[in-house]
């Protein structure tokens, strides 16, 4: 869909729902590759402006949005009903949809596209870098403590709904096949990158042998614990919500953990083309640490603990793979902004699972230390 089109249509899905106030515009917002996310602005009676969150949902990645929906539903809801009885704000600590108008919880426009709408988290920040190592840590915090919250929600209940989401050996699988396949010609170019990932090849069964064997539990987790993915409050950084609610599904506690130092230990941005800047901070690597474990409130077992290392160096290669495939497939996944964006960003990746088995040993030491 062309941008204009993409613009035509986001107003006939407001429309659709039951917003407060008078329509004034709606704007693309923040930084996600996945979902098309506008910030729509509506005027009170009082002469205040409430925005809203509007989002055109991934519908390529998510094939089944009304499953998707129904999952938000009911995890949204259990998360309410505990705020609520903790006396929390509801409204602002957790992720609120906004019906439609016929009372329905998302729309499909006259194109097939589907859309939804939540409460807008306002006074909080959506970080997609870290400027204060106390941010990284309350992050921290937010995600073991959303792990935390759900314990108790039976997780056979939800939809899977992008099966194999972290199983690495099955991307490793989809790897190959991409290189096979070689649509684009572009193999031969990435012949470095390819060797990268053959090297390891054993290192993807990792977790999925644990949990095989009985030693790593299946929980109700994130599986897209970006740092930007969760709000933190606009004047003191504690917690707010975690949001993109969309991979809450069955998954590995540590790979949630690993997911959050990929993306926000990394001295660089996840697209930095100059691979000399990507380092591991493993000072923002304790605190993660220390904060994940607080948050999750001594629920994980100590084979969780003495794997969160290997969920950081899963999710960072695994993240890689799948950038190197969406660039062989041609950037069918990741959205994108130039042709070889992917690349960049499986580069980063590739040189960060180096430092970390660089520093494989610091980052043990500092699990076993945490507290
Ligand atoms: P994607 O799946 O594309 O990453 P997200 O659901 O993460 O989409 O939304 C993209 C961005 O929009 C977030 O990083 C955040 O900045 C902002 N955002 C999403 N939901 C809310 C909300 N309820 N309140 C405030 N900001 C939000
Ligand atoms: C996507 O939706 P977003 O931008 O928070 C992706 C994650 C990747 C991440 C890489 C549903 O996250 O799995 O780790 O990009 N989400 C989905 O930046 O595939
Ligand atoms: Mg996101």
């Amino acid at each position: 869909m062309t941008r204009e089109e993409l613009c035509a249509k986001k107003d006939e899905a407001v429309a659709a729902f039951s917003f407060t106030g008078t329509y004034l515009d709606a704007m693309p917002y923040g930084s996600g590759h996945i979902n098309d996310t506008f910030l729509a602005r509506f005027a009170q009676e009082d002469g205040s402006v409430r925005p809203y969150i509007l989002q055109r949902m991934n519908h390529e990645v998510f094939r089944h949005p009304e499953e998707l929906i129904e999952n938000i539903r009911r995890v949204t809801g259990f998360l309410r009903e505990r705020l609520e009885a903790a006396g929390k704000n509801a409204d602002r600590e957790c992720m609120n949809l906004v019906p439609c108008k016929d009372g329905g919880w998302f729309y499909r426009d006259s194109i097939g596209s589907y859309w939804r709408a939540y409460l807008f988290i306002d006074h909080a920040v959506s970080l997609d870098a870290v400027t204060d190592p106390s941010q990284f840590y309350q992050s921290a915090v937010a995600f073991g403590r959303f792990q935390q919250q759900l314990d108790g929600f039976d997780a056979s209940t939800l939809h899977e709904v992008i099966p194999h989401f972290h199983d690495t050996p099955d991307r490793y699988r989809l790897f190959e096949e991409a290189v096979a396949a070689d649509k684009l010609g572009r193999a031969a170019e990435v012949a470095d990158e390819i060797a990268f990932v053959r090297a390891r090849e054993a290192f993807p069964h990792t977790l999925m042998d644990a949990h095989a064997s009985g030693k790593l539990p299946l929980r109700v987790t994130h599986n897209d614990t970006k740092l930007n993915n969760v709000m933190l409050d606009e004047t003191d950084q504690t917690p707010v919500c975690v949001i993109d609610l969309d991979t809450v599904m069955p998954g590995f506690s540590v790979n949630d953990f690993g997911d959050s130092i990929r993306f926000g230990a990394n001295t660089a941005a996840e697209d930095e083309q100059d691979c000399s800047k990507v380092h591991l901070d493993l000072n923002l690597f304790a605190l993660y640490t220390k904060g994940f474990l607080e948050g999750c409130g001594g629920k994980l077992t100590d084979t969780e603990r003495a794997l969160l290392p290997v969920g950081a160096k899963m999710m960072t290669l695994e993240c890689g793979m799948r950038f190197l495939t969406d660039y062989l497939e041609g950037d069918t996944y990741f959205r994108t902004k130039y042709p070889t964006h992917n690349l960049v960003r499986c580069r980063t990746q590739f040189a960060l699972v180096r430092e970390m088995e660089a520093h494989w040993e610091e980052m043990c030491r500092i699990v076993e230390s945490a507290h």
